[in-house]
């Protein structure tokens, strides 16, 4: 038996996400599409019988409404919810509000990888004369940053470090004293947590060494009935460019073992709306793969379909 369970889910989709534009801290409402993801994730966790008894989200209304969504469904909606910035999606810069595809006609499919997907390559700067510089900048909700906390653009990394206080001084210690948590956010900022999670994996765990090898496996647990079946999601490609052994992980090929290198997380595409539980241990290390609760084809179309975003039509 695991020592802890913590859920994370991404937020069903957002009218952003429908049109395919770079939405960052952009405060995007759910689509309708959204709104039954959110269901379907509710439902998901109810039949899985799970219980909640603290939620931490964003303070973006996509992942907010979601997490509403599936504490109504699973009749919890009296559970505390912590909402933080720390939690908001990377911040996008200069390409929020962008669409995916354009960029990508115009910039190359491999520079949109780069700006998405790389680990510490941010994207271009939002300056005052951004479309959404006010909007998002000058917005109530983000006046007690302090000065310096307030991005102008975030790559992974960065996204990381903002989030990583956050889970340090109030996620983590719920978790170990025994609290059952759901997280509420966002594409990256939840691959900036797995990062974080499986790069505190040992070596000697012999699962955890999963993303040292050619493919990412996860598991996919069905909806109904826990049953458990493997998943392989993707090759896991040596993408010259984006370096391997900086900030928080270990890099792959080494030899040294452990952790999700920053090749691994570029290949990640967390999908919309499908809650993802991991199992962890007293130190809050991963002792099993990331778990969807969804089928494996409904899993797998929406991973592809998240990297597809940035091809060029
Ligand atoms: C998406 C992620 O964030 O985009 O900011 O456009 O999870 O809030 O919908 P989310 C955005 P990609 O990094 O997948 O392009």
């Amino acid at each position: 038996m695991p020592t802890h369970r913590l859920v994370i889910v991404r937020h069903g989709e957002s009218t952003w996400n429908q049109e395919n534009r770079f939405c960052g801290w952009f405060d995007a409402e759910l689509s309708d599409k959204g709104r039954e993801e959110a269901q379907n994730g509710a439902q998901a966790i109810k039949e899985a019988g799970m219980e909640f008894d603290i939620c931490y989200t964003s303070v973006l209304k996509r992942a907010i409404r979601t997490l509403w969504t599936i504490l109504d469904g699973v009749d919890q909606m009296w559970v505390p919810v912590v909402r933080t910035w720390r939690l908001n999606e990377r911040h996008y810069g200069g390409l929020t509000g962008l669409n995916k595809a354009e960029t990508a006609a115009k910039h190359g499919e491999e520079q949109v990888k780069i700006w998405r997907r790389s680990f510490d390559i941010p994207p271009p700067p939002m300056d005052e004369n951004h479309p959404y510089y006010t909007v998002i900048s000058k917005e109530r909700r983000y006046a007690g940053l302090k000065p310096g906390e307030m991005p102008t653009c975030e790559s992974l990394k960065d996204t990381i470090a903002r989030a990583l206080p956050f889970w340090n001084e109030q996620i983590a210690p719920q978790i170990k004293a025994g609290k059952r948590v759901l997280i509420a956010a966002h594409g990256n900022s939840l691959r900036g947590i797995v990062k974080h999670l499986e790069d505190s994996k040992e070596a000697t765990n012999k699962e955890a060494t999963c993303t040292q090898q050619e493919y990412l496996k996860f598991s996919v647990m069905a909806c109904s009935g826990y049953e458990r079946a493997s998943l392989e999601v993707k090759s896991v490609k040596k993408s010259p460019g984006t370096g391997t052994g900086t900030g928080t992980g270990t890099g792959t090929g080494t030899g040294t073992g452990t952790g999700m290198s920053n090749e691994a997380i570029m290949e990640l595409n967390l999908p919309t709306g499908i809650p993802i539980v991991y199992e962890l241990d007293e130190q809050l290390k991963p002792t099993k793969p990331m778990q969807f609760l969804g089928d494996e084809e409904t899993v797998r179309k929406a991973m592809e379909a998240v990297a597809a975003q940035g091809k060029a039509k």
